[in-house]
């Protein structure tokens, strides 16, 4: 077994590669790594990007995460986290999930928005950030842990780019300015009963407030926002499991359906 003694970045970065390419769940890396802080957690997030990328993906956005309290709770995690987006991430809308590649999806709402201007932090707030954004879209992301039935700590699901699997959007971008993002309603179906419905308040209290909060996280690791990215603010609400030949809907009041699932 591996233990404290022998982990390191690479070798974590690998092991949570391999799980992922295999399709096989494992303990989180605490079990056998108590001292894994966060700015471990983040190199190791960073060596899989740049594996990633030296196998031929594409750097396209960023994602957050447990941005909302129901996304918190559900997961034992209070605090919200920043990762990577890939175009390998990228789910065509309508096209069926990939189980081929996925361990155990869940769905979960997410409002999106396209980067019309860098952003680049510290210091930046909401007000700036939200006139950096050329669209809003409605999204939904698919997650998926390579840690078995999604247990782990804060340090375990930021190596592991939280949980990052798929996502897709939807087709209606929108002015960010012709919505009020905290009141934009959702409400999401799975199966055809209503299961979860929030507004965009439930994250970080206006979605644009999380958008910052990635802006000025990542600059404390030298990176920036690019124009042109894509930014996921994190599930509006607890994800959804999306059983084989299961879907979820997920209607936004502005921003439109969307559905994932076969
Ligand atoms: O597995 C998880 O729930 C952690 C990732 C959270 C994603 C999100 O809140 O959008
Ligand atoms: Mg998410």
């Amino acid at each position: 077994m591996t233990t404290t003694a022998t982990w390191t970045v690479d070798r974590a970065a690998e092991e949570l590669l391999r799980r992922e390419d295999t399709r096989t769940d494992g303990p989180p890396l605490t079990d056998s790594w108590p001292e894994l802080d966060l700015d471990t957690a983040y190199r190791i997030q960073d060596e899989t990007l740049r594996l990633r990328l030296a196998r031929g993906e594409t750097l396209i956005g960023v994602k957050l995460g447990l941005t909302s309290r129901a996304k918190q709770q559900r997961m034992n995690v209070d605090s919200p986290l920043v990762a990577w987006l890939t175009d390998a991430m990228i789910l065509p809308a309508g096209a069926p999930v990939p189980r081929e590649r996925l361990i155990h999806p869940r769905a979960e709402p997410e409002i999106a928005f396209v980067m019309g201007r860098s952003l680049t932090g510290p210091g930046v707030t909401a007000a700036t950030a939200i006139c950096a954004v050329d669209q809003v879209f409605a999204g939904i992301e698919i997650i998926d842990s390579r840690y078995r039935d999604f247990r782990f700590t804060l340090p375990d699901v930021v190596a592991d780019n939280a949980s990052s699997g798929a996502f897709v959007t939807g087709a209606l971008g929108r002015d960010p300015g012709e919505l009020n993002l905290a009141l934009e309603g959702c409400v999401v179906e799975s199966g055809g009963t209503v299961v979860h419905t929030a507004t965009g308040a439930a994250v970080q209290g206006h979605p644009a407030e999380a958008l910052a909060l990635a802006a000025n996280t990542l600059a404390r690791r030298g990176h920036r926002i690019e124009a042109g990215w894509l930014v996921l603010t994190g599930g509006v609400t607890d994800a959804v499991p999306l059983p084989p030949g299961g879907y979820v809907t997920t209607e936004f009041t502005g921003l439109g359906r969307i559905t994932v699932g076969g």
